[in-house]
């Protein structure tokens, strides 16, 4: 209990698990101002020339920086003035012509109060960044438990038996649940990893907190199933059909506390092996050996990352992971059940808090009848759908609490003409970013504020596992940068001082006045009104399910029936998957160097051997990347026993310029892992003899 140590011990309040990237990023928080002389000497031409380590390592931001119209350098400004022009702007701006966009670092209290700004203004163009992230995971769990979150909590995890780990590479992204698998092993546990590389933290860990696990590494995996990019679904659809085959499912289960089963037994039975095995890419017999790991489990989590959700089928591999836990009724009990791994620390807490294009509607109705206030009805956009909105000249004004959102978006040469349409950006940031200094609107403003460990007051968060803990915030480093919470609530009583107000807004920069309100209007939220007396941290109500009653209508959970997908590729064409390296947070890249890919360097493209020899690639030799959105030059091949024949490796953000605008129908992700590109080795002869 209690959050003085916020994320440096985990909610089963063991030994203090801190992992490289979070020190990274704690020692950039901690680096001097930049100079107020820099703006002076770097024109954007220079900056755009940095890369993001390098911005990044510039310094912390402490004035406010103001682009002008046609200005050739960020000019430093006074917080009144950056301030005022916001006020100016919004005030002349017809509301639905703003977005709001957060990325999921910043508080539940910074968050719940900009999003009730937005919609007070009146702009429902509130989104978060799941919408580039789990947000087919959200909309893939609701639509089976009722329940758009992690089905158990980090004990659950911790005693489970089996873990299916599906399209992540956790040794670089998920350190902590590394040494969870790790345990889970040792103490003779399974780990089935579904991944198109094998990746080398999955095969074998060393872990430094663990001499034994050092000197000799830890196994991972007990089984490798290496689909083809966009397998999955027709990989979880072959184990359910075997495990159906071999009568391993638990049919009372199915019976009394899911609705689908028939249609979806008789689908399973209906499928052939050869078209399973054609469209996941995995051979029958390797299917089968998953399905009796599976069928031998008794407590078995299905966790998964982006390689599931970056599809334009997100939802459905994520129903076809939530059908196969059903078929064996590991949902609804203890130690069992469905885990989205998330990716920002508070990215489930800015869902939940309300910060979403369509707020639910038992929100909707607390605010209306516990704060009188009246929302605004015409529909919210989520994040691409408003670049795509702002390049058709129909947004005006972006306000962005923190993130990358240029580094981050598909399809960079339009995420940039998008932004130039708007007549004003603005970030709330600590750090410079690449996406400050290549995606500039008519004007752009960056205001520095408060890492969160800085904040003069405590703040909250929410963990993958529904739970709520507590920061107390410390002594800010600079003078200069404000409190999120701080500016959010200026800008709100000014930009709304004419309209008749439900609350002061100025005392909403009191946190616990904000926890107060997301207390009474946000489900399952209750005990966020006693957390400041109590300290005592907290499981959303409501999100566990340790019983099979779900929160749907009926009290079921669902089952659904799919088309499999046809693999891309072919005909000289790849699939590629845009990825994290080690030694990278998100658009931040701090390493050069991938450390378990063993590949130096950024300006690669990661092939099978056997596809190189097959297209007359050498080792190192450049090529120009093509895809239907864009097309990179100079990019070296690199040979890489890792990833199946056929598919091939990037990295991001740089490969953004080819990853194209198509996204899930249901949940709108850009198929950031599954992208159709070929190779043009003739560009070589241009580059090199220019
Ligand atoms: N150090 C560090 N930690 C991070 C982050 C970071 O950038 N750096 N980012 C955070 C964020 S926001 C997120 S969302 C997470 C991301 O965590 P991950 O999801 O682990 O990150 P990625 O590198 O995007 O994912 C790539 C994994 O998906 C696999 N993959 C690609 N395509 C497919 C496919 O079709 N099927 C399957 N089964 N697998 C596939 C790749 O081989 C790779 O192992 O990490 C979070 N943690
Ligand atoms: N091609 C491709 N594109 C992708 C992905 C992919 O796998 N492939 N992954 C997608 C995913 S999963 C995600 S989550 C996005 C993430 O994309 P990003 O928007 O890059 O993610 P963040 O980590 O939120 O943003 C990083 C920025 O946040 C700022 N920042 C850091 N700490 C703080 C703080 O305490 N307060 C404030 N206000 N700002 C801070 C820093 O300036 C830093 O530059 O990218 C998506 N884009
Ligand atoms: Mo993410």
């Amino acid at each position: 209990m209690g959050g003085q140590k916020g994320g440096m011990v985990n909610e089963a309040g063991q030994f203090p698990q801190v992992c490289i990237k979070s020190l990274q990023a704690m020692v950039s928080d901690l680096q001097d101002a930049i100079p107020a002389a820099c703006w002076s000497e770097h024109a954007i031409a220079d900056l755009q020339s940095w890369t993001s380590h390098t911005l990044e390592h510039s310094g912390r931001l402490v004035q406010p920086l103001l682009l002008r119209p046609g200005a050739t350098h960020f000019q430093p400004i006074a917080w009144t003035e950056a301030l005022d022009r916001i006020v100016a702007k919004l005030r002349v701006t017809p509301p639905p012509e703003t977005f709001w966009y957060f990325s999921g670092r910043s508080s539940n209290e910074a968050s719940f109060l900009l999003q009730l700004f937005a919609r007070l203004y009146g702009s429902n163009h509130v989104n978060n960044v799941s919408y580039y992230c789990h947000q087919a995971s959200g909309v893939g769990l609701t639509s089976v438990t009722g329940s758009g979150t992690a089905t158990l909590s980090l004990d659950d995890l911790q005693h489970a038996d089996v873990v299916f780990v599906i399209g992540g590479n956790p040794a670089s992204n998920h350190p902590r649940l590394m040494h969870v698998l790790m345990h889970i092993r040792q103490h003779g546990g399974q780990v089935v990893v579904i991944n198109p590389v094998i990746e080398t933290g999955l095969v074998n860990f060393s872990s430094p907190g663990e001499w034994r696990s050092l000197l000799f590494g830890t196994e991972i995996a007990s089984l490798y199933l290496q689909p083809d990019i966009g397998g999955d679904l027709a990989l979880l659809t072959g184990i359910a059909k075997r495990i159906d085959e071999i009568g391993a499912s638990d049919e009372a289960f199915l019976n009394d506390h899911c609705s689908g089963w028939p249609e979806l037994r008789a689908q399973l039975r209906h499928l052939s092996w050869s078209e399973l095995c054609a469209r996941s890419g995995v051979p029958q017999e390797q299917i089968h050996r998953a399905a009796q790991v599976y069928a031998a489990g008794r407590k078995v989590v299905f966790a998964w990352t982006m390689g599931i959700t970056h599809h334009r089928h997100g939802v459905e591999n994520v129903q076809a992971i939530a059908n196969l836990a059903l078929m064996r009724g590991m949902v609804g009990r203890p130690h069992a059940g469905l885990l989205p791994i998330r990716g920002h620390s508070n990215v489930q807490g800015m869902g939940s808090i309300g910060v979403t294009p369509k707020l639910k509607d038992a929100v909707i109705e607390r605010l209306e009848s516990h704060f009188g206030l009246s929302l605004p009805t015409a529909p919210g956009l989520d994040t691409l759908a408003c670049l795509e909105a702002a390049q058709d000249g129909r947004m005006r004004v972006a306000f962005c609490l923190g993130g990358n959102l240029y580094g981050a978006s598909p399809d960079s040469a339009f995420t940039r003409d998008a932004l130039a349409q708007l007549d004003l950006l603005v970030h709330l940031s600590t750090k410079l970013n690449t996406g400050h200094v290549h995606g500039l609107a008519r004007e752009t403003l960056v205001l520095p504020v408060l890492a969160r460990d800085e904040e003069p007051q405590p703040t909250t968060q929410e963990s993958m596992f529904n739970y709520v803990r507590l920061s107390d915030g410390g002594p800010a480093r600079h003078a200069g940068p404000r409190s999120e919470v701080q500016v959010i609530a200026t800008l709100a009583a000014d930009v709304l001082r004419d309209a008749k107000q439900p609350f002061d807004w100025q005392a909403m920069a009191d946190t616990g006045r904000i926890r107060e309100a997301i207390a009474a209007v946000i489900p399952g939220f209750g005990k966020m009104a006693t957390i400041d007396a109590t300290r005592e941290e907290f499981h959303v109500q409501g999100r566990l399910f340790h019983t099979p009653h779900f929160a749907t209508a009926d009290g079921r959970a669902r089952l659904h029936v799919h088309d499999l997908p046809a693999l891309g590729g072919g005909n000289g064409a790849f699939r590629l998957m845009t990825v994290r390296s080690e030694g990278q947070f998100n658009t931040v890249v701090y390493e050069e160097r991938d450390l378990y890919r063993g590949v130096v360097g950024r300006d690669v493209i990661l092939l099978h051997p056997e596809d190189m020899r097959e297209h007359g690639l050498a080792a190192n030799q450049r090529v120009t990347v093509r895809s239907p959105t864009g097309s990179l030059s100079g990019i070296r091949v690199i040979p890489f026993e890792s990833i199946k024949a056929g598919n091939a490796l990037m990295y991001y953000p740089e490969a953004n310029v080819l990853v194209g605008r198509d996204v899930d129908p249901q949940s709108h992700p850009p198929a950031y892992k599954n992208v159709l590109i070929t190779l043009d080795p003739s560009a070589v002869q241009c580059l090199s003899s220019s």
